[in-house]
């Protein structure tokens, strides 16, 4: 190992820079191997800070020369970065240096993409295109010239000027460094206009590689609405003449909120019909929200620190949330987002890696783009909201952006503009931030001459290196149903802030029903003891639609459960409350198909492990492929219906209303394939006509058996398509049946277009098989052994991603002692290797860890 204990940062010593900078000018003269970058900056010392040492930081930077004010200085070189004496007055610092974005397989700083040269400077990725101080608090407005041989040079901010071979760019607007992008390449747009509420021209750009011309409309499409909705909703107005969006193949994350230049993995820009799924116009977007929402939450007002980082991030992804939710069912958005995050907060939550919402330390910071900073931070900003109401979030919201505008904030910047616009006390709530692990909410009751009372207990389980946990502050919104089915009481949000607490409700008839966390109005774990009969009655009764979806699902796990422990058959009462739902056509046709979806192997798992069984991983598998035949034949008589009534008339749309169609379609698809051996899932792959369809039909084919003839016209039609190939690879290593997952997957990785340093083939192909519990987990150890392989592999080339990657092993300390011993072999293998990087170091060594306590 490179560094078997990488120096941690901690938020506790966070200290400001000992200078601030005016102005930042960079050339860039681009060469694959050999590109030069010269920066001019302006420094002046910072008031406000004590410390004046002159650090910059620097990584894999050749330094061709440094000047101080014109004079040549030799400054102090480490792995790091270089420092120097610096006058104790404003001085101009100069530095030429030399890099090799060729080279770059990191795909952080200044890399190549298919020929097109494109940078990913956050977190820290700025410092390995020149030195400078690379940390968020430091914002400066920037000024770029770009000379390189090619027809397009982009970067942030306008226009100013360019000619054959060179462009110039200025950005007004002060930023971090993690902000700074560069893109050149040879790139088509596709392009419209936006007037802001403020009377600004914008021109918008969608670049992506000739051969992807025509892919992007969809893209610039939900551009124009989040800006429009950013204005209507939140009153923001976007602040430069131009929008530049650019796809790229090779990426890292998702997509990257550049200043006026958004980079995209290309799966998040790039969809046509014939090639994007239902889910990818969803996920284009949103992220393409995502991205433009950053531009207020994110650039304007920044982070002081990457500990804040979900000052950006929640709740970027909460205004995402709500703008899907305008855009589409608010109810299907709410049980989607819910879904996500129990899969993979709760998992991340009650398992080695969990962490505050705001670590206060860390090794390396891309390891902390995780679930709990993105999706449970912006349920912790949903529950600031239910207890604020909307006007006094829109309120504190108005006072953050005035208050901000500019700045480089911390958590608390964001607490206080909710303390003074609403006069809450947020001391307590402030414990969402620090402490790690998911509340447990238990709930008895009882019933008394009219009075219903609730008992609520909450409980915070222990977490790494966090024993002793604090009660929360939980808005628990809640009705009450009565026998006959009538609502009671209305959605209330009651708050529990204590570890017990009694909620009294008067005046009843009769012992009511209630729906507890209507809206998952928190993310916490209900424990309630309920019977099959009331999950049934709330799943047909319930006014809530989360709720309604979540009796349906309770009720499901338990069946399910059941059957894995105790080799039950499923139960009827459940069998006859899921064909009320398919059969009940005021229910939208996107929450149905949700209704049949059963809970997922993992999830059962962590219901097994929960209630103190060892999970096995096959017979989970097992029982959900019987309940799946179980609910097959039990409905059989609805599928054909279904199947006839909910085909799409006219042209594909990707809009909600057709595509739940097609999800409820393809779902009852699924079920008639146990039935009749999928000849008809073989008609419907042949007749698509929509990606949707194609992938749809091929997915019942590989759970059904019977998928190779479509699997190779499949390749034959789109071999040419890397990211319909990604669905490819990614489909045959998540659906493979566990005896054949190991082999399945490794003949993917011999495949010749098994291009793995691509991290979305990379990802398809190890992280599609992750997901395959029963064959991830196999017994013999080859699928922790074929994933630790492919981990070392790409730690060498791409830390970050395969860092990433190693979240597969989260939850191996739940299962039987042969599994762990080879889990833990397959984890020490990796932590033992020679120049592993300071992403996996710190990775491995927070899951070996945790797993060990537990073991
Ligand atoms: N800020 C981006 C995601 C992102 C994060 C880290 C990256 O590299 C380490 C790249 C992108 C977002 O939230 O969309
Ligand atoms: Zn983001």
């Amino acid at each position: 190992m490179t560094d078997a204990a990488p120096q941690p940062v901690f938020l506790k010593d966070y200290t400001p820079f000992g200078f601030l900078v005016d102005q930042v000018e960079l050339n860039v003269h681009l060469h694959p191997t050999a590109t030069r970058v010269r920066a001019k900056i302006a420094f002046r010392p910072n008031p406000a800070a004590r410390d004046r040492r002159f650090f910059l930081h620097g990584e894999d930077l050749t330094l061709i020369s440094a000047a101080i004010d014109g004079t040549p200085v030799t400054p102090e070189i480490t792995p790091e970065g270089l420092s120097c004496p610096v006058p104790e007055a404003p001085f101009t610092w100069e530095a030429e240096v030399e890099i090799a974005p060729a080279e770059n397989t990191a795909l952080e700083g200044l890399y190549m993409s298919n020929g097109m040269y494109c940078t990913q400077c956050e977190a820290e990725g700025f410092r390995k295109i020149t030195f400078y101080p690379d940390r968020p608090d430091v914002m400066a407005p920037f000024r770029v010239r770009i000379d390189g041989d090619l027809p397009v040079l982009l970067s942030n901010g306008n226009p100013v000027a360019q000619g054959a071979g060179w462009a110039e760019w200025n950005d007004p607007w002060p930023k971090p460094s993690y902000l700074f992008a560069l893109v050149a390449g040879e790139l088509v747009a596709t392009s419209d206009r936006f007037t802001t509420s403020e009377g600004r021209e914008v021109a918008l750009n969608v670049w992506v590689r000739p051969a992807d011309q025509g892919k992007a409309d969809y893209a610039l499409d939900s551009l124009i609405r989040s800006m429009k909705w950013d204005e209507e909703v939140y009153g923001r107005a976007y602040d430069l003449d131009v929008f530049n969006i650019v796809a790229v193949d090779d990426f890292n994350m998702g997509a990257m909120e550049n200043k006026g230049l958004n980079v995209f993995n290309s799966r998040y820009v790039l969809a046509s019909p014939e090639t994007a799924t239902d889910r990818d116009y969803e996920n284009i977007e949103r992220i393409i929200a995502h991205e433009y929402f950053h531009n207020w939450t994110g650039d304007r007002i920044t982070c002081r620190d990457w500990f804040q980082l979900s000052l950006k991030e929640g709740l970027t992804v909460f205004r995402d949330s709500q703008f899907s939710a305008d855009m589409r069912s608010a109810a299907v958005k709410r049980i989607e987002d819910v879904m996500t995050l129990r899969a993979r907060q709760f998992r991340e939550d009650n398992g080695p890696l969990a962490h505050p919402v705001r670590p206060e330390s860390y090794a390396e910071i891309n390891n902390f783009y995780t679930a709990t900073v993105y999706e449970k931070g912006a349920e912790v900003i949903g529950m600031v909201r239910r207890l604020v109401g909307p006007e006094g979030y829109a309120k504190a919201l108005d006072l953050y952006f005035a208050r901000h505008d500019g700045q480089a904030c911390t958590i608390e910047d964001w607490l206080q503009v909710f303390e003074e616009a609403t006069g809450r006390d947020l001391t307590r709530f402030k414990r969402w931030y620090s402490q790690a692990g998911t509340p447990r909410v238990k709930v008895t009751e009882d019933f008394k001459d009219g009075t219903y009372t609730l008992h609520l207990e909450q409980k915070t389980p222990p977490t790494p290196g966090q024993d002793e946990k604090l009660p929360q502050v939980i808005p628990l919104a809640l009705g009450l149903l009565s026998p006959n089915g009538d609502e009671v009481l209305p959605t209330t949000v009651i708050e529990l802030t204590e570890a017990r607490q009694e909620a009294v409700f008067e005046g009843l008839a009769a012992k009511p029903v209630p729906s507890l966390l209507r809206g998952f109005s928190a993310p916490v774990i209900l424990e309630r003891d309920s019977t099959p009969e009331e999950r049934a009655f709330l799943l047909a009764h319930d006014t809530d639609p989360f709720n309604k979806w979540e009796a349906g699902r309770s009720l499901a796990r338990e069946v399910l459960i059941a059957m894995v422990t105790e080799d039950a058959a499923p139960a009827p009462a459940w069998l006859d409350a899921l064909a009320a739902v398919v059969r009940d056509e005021a229910l939208d046709p996107a929450f149905r198909a949700l209704a049949l979806r059963l809970p997922g192997e993992d999830e059962l798992a962590e219901a097994l492990a929960d209630r103190g069984a060892v999970p096995d991983p096959l017979a989970i598998h097992a029982a959900r492929e019987r309940a799946k035949t179980a609910v097959a034949r039990h409905l059989d008589p609805l599928w054909a219906g279904l199947y006839a009534q909910m085909a799409c008339p006219g042209p594909y749309s990707p809009g909600a209303a057709d595509a739940g169609r097609r999800a409820l379609r393809l779902a009852a698809l699924g079920y008639m394939a146990r039935l009749d051996g999928g000849a008809r899932a073989q008609a419907h792959f042949s007749a698509a006509d929509n990606m949707t369809d194609e992938i749809g039909a091929l997915s019942v084919l590989l759970e059904t058996g019977g998928a190779d003839e479509a699997l190779d016209r499949f390749a034959r039609r789109w071999g040419h398509d890397r990211l319909v190939m990604d669905k490819w690879f990614g489909l045959q290593a998540t659906l493979a049946a566990p005896e054949r997952a190991v082999a399945v997957t490794r003949a993917l990785t011999e495949h010749a277009d098994f291009t793995w340093k691509n991290p979305n083939r990379f990802r398809a192909v190890i992280g599609g098989f992750s997901a395959n519990a029963a064959g991830f987990h196999d017994a013999s150890g080859a699928g922790y052994d074929l994933v630790a392989d492919w981990l070392i592999r790409l730690d060498a080339v791409n830390p970050q991603t395969a860092a990433r990657m190693s979240t597969a092993f989260e939850t191996w300390a739940r299962y039987d002692e042969g599994r762990r011993e080879k889990a833990q072999a397959a984890l020490e293998r990796i932590a033992a290797r020679e120049g592993l990087s300071r992403d996996m170091g710190e990775m491995v060594g927070r899951l070996l860890a945790a797993g060990r306590i537990a073991a």
